[in-house]
């Protein structure tokens, strides 16, 4: 059953954060290079360029230079329109921008809830879908910590369904986004994990693997600009696709999700 008549790619809001000066420390499984940081500010600015045409209204906390991961607001919280769940991300280095962020959300949000202090979430880990909450295991995510999170959905109304994310992969959203109420657009690897095995698979083009971490914002996707034949390919399938570049966020594993807290 749906919790909502709202569709869950339906946005009025977001937090972003400023990347600090440290962000070209952030962590990374593989060193393809320090990213630049005016290059990274920039890639900022136009994900809140995009966020903001797409019709959200953007809010821009400011950098936090001792977590160099913090512009990635996503790991640390999961929030929806009535509510916000502050999260315990597993990377030790990123444990601390919970705290940071909690007084932002308290100030927002009309219900708050915390993570017990046992085990791990980060957000990325998590996709919501119009019938469920996906909450994938992963490196950062263990089962103590999915199960403590399903057990808050549930109280807030919601059914959350625990996945193995595919090995050697961060998180979950790594290699999939949602993009409407059917379809999800994932890797290969993501596809044949079989984990939404009610949902309709558009796959992200060979060696455009990064471009899984798209982004459906109300009646556009945000796609990485250099993937063009993931955007033929969705395209096709009549979605509005707006380009937004990512590549030197990339250099840090991440992609267009994580630079947000949407609602
Ligand atoms: C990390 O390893 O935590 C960051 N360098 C990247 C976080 C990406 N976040 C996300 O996918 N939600």
């Amino acid at each position: 059953m749906a919790y909502s008549d709202r569709p869950v790619w339906r946005f009025e809001n977001a937090i972003v954060r400023e990347p600090s000066a440290s962000a070209v420390d952030g962590l990374r499984a593989v060193d393809r290079g320090a990213p630049s940081i005016d290059a990274l500010r920039a890639e900022h600015r136009a994900y809140v360029d995009a966020l903001t045409a797409a019709g959200v209204t953007v809010d821009i906390l400011p950098p936090l230079e001792d977590f160099p991961d913090s512009m990635f607001v996503e790991d640390p919280a999961l929030v929806f329109p009535d509510c916000a769940i502050a999260l315990r991300p597993g990377a030790p280095s990123r444990l601390g921008e919970t705290a940071r962020i909690e007084p932002v959300l308290k100030a927002r949000f009309p219900s708050f809830h915390t993570l017990p202090c046992l085990g791990y979430v980060d957000g990325g880990d998590i996709l919501v879908t119009p019938h469920r909450v996906y909450i994938g295991l992963s490196a950062r995510t263990d089962r103590t910590g999915a199960g403590a999170l399903a057990s808050i959905l549930a109280d807030t109304g919601r059914a959350a369904k625990i996945v193995a994310t595919p090995p050697g992969i961060l998180h979950l959203k790594t290699a999939c986004s949602l993009l409407d109420g059917e379809t999800v657009l994932a890797t290969r690897a993501m596809r044949d994990a079989g984990l939404f095995e009610d949902m309709e698979t558009i796959l992200v083009a060979e060696g455009e693997e990064a471009a899984a971490n798209a982004l459906r914002v109300n009646d556009v996707v945000l796609l990485g600009s250099a993937f063009a034949q993931t955007r033929s390919r969705l395209e096709e399938a009549g979605f509005d696709v707006v380009g937004v570049p990512v590549e030197e966020v990339g250099k840090l594993d991440a992609g267009l999700s994580c630079m947000s807290l949407r609602w």
